[in-house]
């Protein structure tokens, strides 16, 4: 059974998911470790792995590390084409559809078609949107694409339905890594009532409360990277929180 098809399933069942975000250049082998032995019992869905940057070569190493300690499905969420491991799970196949940055959207892909399709990964075709997370985030940077506006629900809305009209799998919507401002619940429920396929939200989410409200506006998946980090012992209060929000009827 693919990873797409267990994600829809869920979706229709109305569970919702909580993803650990790993950035390789942040993490070592004893670090990896602790993080999984904190995970599995918290019963985390996923792991994403990625970053925007990525300087360390060990992309490799690290996902065959995590996927020896546990079973818990890892889901490449690449900053750049070059972070394909064969190693991992699904990758999320993103195209920047809030920016209007023709390489993100299109050109990065046609370059690497080829090596990626070799991986054998299983791809998700996943429609991204930066969000604007009250401070230049390294996302933003990086992209050279205006994030779309956080109070600018209708643009957000469209930008999501046009993207999954196009054939988008899954919309990921990011404030950024570290975004003081996270994600609006109300700009979350404008889309999510709007589209069909799973709705990933992540970037300055900090606390379980923040996590729980965010499910219950419409998210599917919740990510966080940068508060476990600094306080792994949130993993289980977070995914506690997601895993409690009642189930729709
Ligand atoms: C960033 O959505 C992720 O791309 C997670 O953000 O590190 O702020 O949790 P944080």
């Amino acid at each position: 059974q693919s990873l797409y098809h267990q994600l829809t399933e869920k979706k229709q069942a109305g569970k919702k998911s909580f993803a650990v975000l790993i950035d390789p250049d942040k993490v070592n082998e004893t670090s990896i470790e602790a993080l999984v032995q904190l995970s599995v019992p918290a019963k985390v869905d996923y792991f994403f792995v990625g970053g925007s940057l990525v300087i360390s070569n060990h992309l490799d190493e690290c996902i065959r590390q995590i996927k020896k300690a546990c079973n818990i499905p890892v889901v490449l969420f690449p900053g750049s084409p070059s972070q394909v491991s064969r190693y991992a799970d699904a990758l999320l196949y993103l195209s920047l559809i809030s920016g209007r940055n023709p390489e993100l959207l299109i050109g990065q892909h046609v370059v690497s078609a080829p090596f990626v399709k070799k991986s054998g990964l299983e791809i998700m075709p996943t429609g991204y949107m930066v969000i604007d997370g009250g401070a230049p985030t390294t996302v933003s940077y990086i992209s050279n694409a205006t994030p779309i506006p956080s109070d600018k629900n209708d643009i957000a809305m469209c930008t999501a339905m046009a993207g999954e009209m196009l054939g988008m799998k899954l919309i990921y919507m990011d404030a950024g890594s570290g975004a003081k401002r996270p994600i609006t619940e109300d700009m979350i429920k404008s889309v999510a009532q709007h589209i069909e396929v799973p709705l990933i939200i992540g970037g300055g989410i900090t606390d379980a409360e923040k996590a729980y409200l965010n499910c219950k506006a419409g998210a599917d998946i919740i990510v966080v990277g940068n508060a476990i980090e600094k306080d792994a012992s949130l993993i289980k209060e977070i995914s506690d929180a997601i895993h409690s929000v009642p189930v729709k009827i």
